[in-house]
Order: structure tokens, then C-alpha cells, then sequence
């Protein structure tokens, strides 16, 4: 079976024909990778734009840092940071999607206009999620979890990291389903970085098929993580930062893609955009 036929379509979105880009927009003081750069709606919303001409897709609207260490956001400043720059963007003609652990943000944000949510609990961090999500009737990213930011590096405890995180997002996409959200809505992402060292997260991208084998498209969100810091780092040379990650996340956009991921998240797009048009078109060469 080629890839092609492998990646799979989610409902209410369009199929792009080939890996889609999700372009990130974390407008938080506080992100890993680009915190505080898109802070004030004005600019987050330019952030938006500027990524949605460069190739984005989708563009991911998040107010909640998740580093590791990360504390977590008060709700009206999720709600303060995040609404307005989903609706700004929509009436733009960009589609979004809005990426929160919180019911209420995600029903906010559904009604501003974003198209999906992205939740990196799986819907597991608010009670209320799942029904809001199926009552909206729009597509969901559930993320792999395994707890809070704060603690999460703990939580990195892995006999067979491919097993179990399979059948983790297994468990958690029969609990979605049967809280109300039709299958055909979901995405599934095995959360980079999440709980995750270097180790677990190669050897996730190095058997995607295990995923993908759950019968849902994939979203692979490798951007700027640790890593790649890791992969990049030299013999006594320290990890570069994040900002000097972009051409590791372009091949691994690539790789994903080859592979029959659905989407890539990523905070710089011309490359992966590059990136996964050349993936597609090896792909129709191989048809
Ligand atoms: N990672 C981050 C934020 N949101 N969403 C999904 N679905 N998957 C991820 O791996 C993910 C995410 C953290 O990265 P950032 O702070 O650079 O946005």
C-alpha cells in the first residue's frame, strides 16, 4: 500500500493531497521555542498570517506553554491570550485550530471560528472536554500524556516505548469514542518531548507505522524539541537552541511524511512546506 493511501482524511477538513502543515503559534511569554515572541494579539495574529503565506495549512493557536517545568495558565488569561487571534485569523480566510487542555477555551475558540482542537491530554487534563468536542462535532488531536508538565519528566519510564505508547493513545482514543467523539473526527500524535527522552522519541519516528496501524491519521509535532538538541549536539559541543532546530525539523517533516504522517506542526514553515512536497511527489513516483 503506498503511503498516499496510508495517510487518511479527517472529517470536516480538507485532504490536501499530501502531508499538511500545522504552522505554530504560541502566543505565551513562556514556550520553549518562541516564547514571548508572539505575547500581544496584534502580533500573534501577524505571526499567524506570515505563516499561512509561507505554506501553513493550519495554523495551531496556543496560550498555554507546555515545556517541561512549564506551570500551568490561569483560564481567563488562556481565554484572554487565545480567542481574540483565532477569530482574527479565521476572518482572514486562515484556517485554525486551537491548541488547549481546557473545555471552555476549546468551545471559545470553536466559536471564533477554529476549525479543530488540539488537545495535548487527550482530553484527559478537563473532564469536560470530550463533550464539548463531540457536541462541536470537530475534529481532535489526542495527544499521548502522561500527566502535567511540572512533573512529566518523571513519567519517562519506558519498557517498550512503541508498545506502550500505542497502547496508551489505543485506550485513549476508545474512551473519546465512547464520550461521543465519531472516529472519523480524530487524530492521533504520539507527543514528542511529552514524558519522552531522546530515545523514545526516535524510536516513535522510527516505527510511525506502529501508530499509524491504530487506524487514524497521524500529527507528528517534532519542532525545535529537545531532541533534536540531542541528535544535533556535537562530541563536548552543547545542544543548539531551539531556534537553530529548523533544518533538523524540515528532515524530520520529511521523514514523517515519506512515512504517512497526516500533518507536521512546526514553528518555521518554508522548509517543511519544501519538505513535504517533495515527500509527495517521491511518493507519485513510486504510484
Ligand atoms: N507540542 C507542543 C505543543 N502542542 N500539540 C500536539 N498535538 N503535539 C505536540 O507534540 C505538541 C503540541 C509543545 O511545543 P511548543 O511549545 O513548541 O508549541
Amino acid at each position: 500500500m503506498s503511503t498516499l493511501c496510508a495517510r487518511g482524511t479527517v472529517e470536516g477538513l480538507p485532504d490536501w493531497g499530501r502531508c499538511a502543515v500545522m504552522g505554530v503559534v504560541n502566543v505565551t511569554p513562556d514556550s520553549f521555542s518562541d516564547g514571548g515572541r508572539w505575547f500581544d494579539t496584534t502580533a500573534a495574529v501577524k505571526h499567524g498570517l506570515g505563516l499561512a503565506a509561507g505554506g501553513a495549512d493550519l495554523v495551531d493557536v496556543g496560550g498555554e506553554s507546555t515545556r517541561p517545568g512549564a506551570s500551568r495558565v490561569e483560564e481567563d488569561e488562556e481565554l484572554r491570550r487565545v480567542v481574540p487571534v483565532v477569530r482574527e485569523l479565521t476572518a482572514e480566510g486562515v484556517m485554525v485550530s486551537v491548541d488547549t487542555m481546557r473545555a471552555s477555551v476549546a468551545e471559545q475558540a470553536v466559536a471564533a471560528g477554529a476549525s479543530l482542537v488540539n488537545d495535548v491530554s487527550g482530553g484527559l487534563a478537563d473532564p469536560a472536554m470530550v463533550p464539548v468536542v463531540a457536541a462541536a462535532g470537530v475534529p481532535f488531536v489526542v495527544m499521548h500524556w502522561r500527566g502535567f508538565s511540572q512533573d512529566m519528566t518523571s513519567r519517562a519510564v519506558y519498557g517498550d516505548v512503541v508498545a506502550e505508547v500505542v497502547a496508551e493513545l489505543r485506550a485513549r482514543m476508545d474512551a473519546v469514542i465512547a464520550g461521543g467523539i465519531r472516529p472519523e473526527c480524530l487524530v492521533l500524535d504520539p507527543g514528542l518531548g511529552f514524558a519522552k527522552q531522546a530515545e523514545h522519541d526516535l524510536a516513535l519516528l522510527a516505527h510511525q507505522a506502529q501508530l499509524r496501524a491504530l487506524g487514524r491519521p497521524l500529527l507528528i509535532a517534532a519542532s525545535r524539541k529537545r531532541f533534536l538538541g540531542h541528535v544535533l549536539a556535537g562530541e563536548g559541543s552543547p545542544p543548539p537552541p531551539a531556534r537553530e532546530r529548523d533544518a533538523a525539523t524540515a528532515a524530520v517533516s520529511a521523514i514523517a511524511a515519506i512515512q504517512g504522517a497526516w500533518a507536521v506542526r512546526v514553528h518555521e514553515v518554508r522548509a517543511t512546506a519544501d519538505a513535504v512536497r517533495v515527500a509527495r511527489a517521491v511518493e507519485g513516483a513510486a504510484l
